[in-house]
């Protein structure tokens, strides 16, 4: 598959084009495709034309939902688990209806800026979730908050430890990018995530931007890790259940509901389904989002040095901030 729209740079208005030429410049860790930084992220030049179009059309409404996050740190997870506890009790008399089954969750839960919006101002957005529509997007905070500013909608940011974010990444590119890694060093891979100059960096500028404002206004953004939820998936989604309005009944909990939305968005479940296996969205097929998911990974694939060299960079920059990440 050729690289994905979003890192070209062949879609953008004069409009766009202008702004980049005012905007400090840079290269991917490739030193092929250009990056350009905008109110202080790096975005490809297609995908800043997708986040100016977001920022000037997208409008939620009182009761959408958005799952934001920096790219492989639950995404996929987190739009699974958002769609099934809110779309549940529609599917109860025929559960092999459940949309989950038969399609990708990043159909169900379409990105802003990469996809929606990557080469339009106003999409079609009637089909996406009903009563509440849900949207995907990777921008930090700061980019949203033009769109969200007079909207109670709901945002659900998810993160992860930046160790195993940065081999996740580096295994997916290296996947779909396939012949363009030819040649490409993991080191210089990591040493851009070091930097903070790669796609939607710096991450801890990202994560600080959701965490800031989670802690100012509670009910419109809640901040959950990859870890938490591994290591204690029921309260996490019972957390979340509660953040989106709609909490679980005693009768639901009683009937294993819980459980049973905790299986069906499970890695082993989605992985292993038709809809995940084929297909594939913005050049990215569906079955390289699933890999291991699991915490501690980087231990196969950083060496000691690069390990400290992240936890010494992650503990200067959230110093203060009350955010740890194990
Ligand atoms: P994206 O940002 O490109 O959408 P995202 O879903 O955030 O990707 O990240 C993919 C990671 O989540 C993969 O992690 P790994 O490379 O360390 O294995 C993938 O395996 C993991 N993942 C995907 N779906 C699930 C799931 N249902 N449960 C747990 N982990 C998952």
């Amino acid at each position: 598959m050729e690289v994905p729209n979003f890192m070209k740079d062949d879609n953008i208005t004069q409009e766009c084009k202008n702004l980049i030429s005012s905007l400090p410049l840079d290269k991917d860790f490739l030193g092929k495709n250009n990056l350009c930084n905008y109110k202080g992220f790096w975005y490809h030049y297609n995908t800043l034309q997708g986040i100016l179009n977001v920022e000037n059309h997208f409008r939620p409404r009182d009761t959408d939902i958005i799952v934001a996050s920096f790219p492989k740190t639950g995404t996929t997870w987190l739009k699974a688990l958002t769609f099934a506890l809110v779309e549940r009790g529609k599917y109860n008399a025929n559960p092999e209806n459940h949309p989950l089954l038969s399609q990708n969750p990043h159909i169900l839960v379409p990105f802003l800026e990469v996809d929606l919006y990557l080469e339009r101002q106003n999409p079609d957005l009637t089909n996406h979730g009903s009563p509440r529509k849900m949207f995907g997007t990777h921008v930090p905070f700061f980019m949203l908050q033009e769109s969200v500013k007079d909207s109670p909608c709901k945002i659900v940011y998810v993160s992860r430890n930046l160790k195993d974010a940065i081999v996740s990444d580096w295994i997916f590119r290296n996947k779909y990018m396939k012949s363009a890694m030819h040649g490409a060093s993991f080191e210089v891979f990591f040493q851009s995530f070091c930097r903070g100059v790669n796609f939607f960096g710096p991450f801890w500028d990202h994560v600080l931007s959701y965490w800031k404002a989670s802690l100012e206004n509670p009910k419109h953004v809640i901040f959950m890790k990859y870890e938490d939820l591994k290591k204690e998936p029921r309260v996490q989604i019972k957390r979340l259940a509660e953040f989106l309005d709609c909490p679980f009944t005693e009768e639901e909990e009683e009937s294993g509901l819980v459980d049973e939305i905790l299986k069906l968005c499970s890695l082993r479940n989605l992985s292993n389904l038709e809809a995940n296996k084929t297909g594939s969205i913005c050049n990215l097929e569906f079955k390289d989002f699933f890999r291991k998911g699991e915490v501690g990974d980087w231990k196969n694939h950083l060496t000691s040095d690069m390990a400290k060299k992240i936890d010494d960079v992650m503990e200067e920059k959230l110093r203060g901030s009350g955010l740890k990440f194990e």
